[in-house]
């Protein structure tokens, strides 16, 4: 059975197996939790994301996730992935913000991490909206660890309250 829990918290600081970055398809930093995490972990963190493979949707496509050491943190490893931006929400948003947590979750898995904390993807600077971003979250998160029977725990980290408290009620915690 996998622990659900939220906490509002600097993703940056976690002891937890993984951290995931939500990151843009360069892998090569940015602005919000990207940046906090690029700076955090320094810059081994740059240089290992510059040496993935780049393709025609850069090193990370939307949805997707890769994974790279996690130098300067506390966490073991960092799983990047790439949330869709916010369109409106007819442009396939839905199903690949839950790709993202999806390929995460797997991609932890598949390299024997079993506790995984997400920031809230796609709701800062691509704009997606936060309720709907949380049920998503949520859902399928719960959906895959049930599948995969390997996760012993998941952390949603809110950076802001609204985010908090809605992960609150919809973990009814
Ligand atoms: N710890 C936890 N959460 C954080 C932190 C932190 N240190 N800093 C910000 N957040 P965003 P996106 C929250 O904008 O919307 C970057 O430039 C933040 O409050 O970081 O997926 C990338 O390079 C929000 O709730 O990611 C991409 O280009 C959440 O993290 C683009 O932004 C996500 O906000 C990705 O946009």
């Amino acid at each position: 059975m996998t622990n659900f829990s939220v906490i509002q918290e600097d993703i940056t600081s976690l002891n937890v197996d993984a951290i995931v970055n939500a990151a843009n398809s360069s892998l090569l930093g940015g602005g919000g939790v990207d940046g906090a995490i690029h700076r955090a972990a320094g810059i081994g963190l740059l240089e290992e994301c510059r040496r993935l493979p780049d393709g025609q949707q850069g090193r990370c496509p939307t949805g997707e996730a890769r994974i790279t050491g996690a130098y300067n943190l506390p966490c073991k490893k960092i799983i990047h992935t790439v949330g869709p931006v916010w369109h409106g929400g007819k442009y396939g948003e839905a199903a690949l913000l839950a790709s993202c947590y999806k390929n995460s979750i797997e991609l932890a898995a598949k390299n024997g991490l079993s506790s995984i904390a997400f920031p809230n993807i796609s709701t800062g600077v691509f704009g997606y909206p936060k309720e709907e971003a949380a049920k998503i979250a949520v859902k399928t998160s719960s959906e895959v660890c049930a599948c995969l029977n390997k996760i012993e725990k998941i952390i949603f980290v809110c950076f802001d309250l609204l985010n908090y408290k809605l992960y609150k009620e919809l973990l009814s915690i």
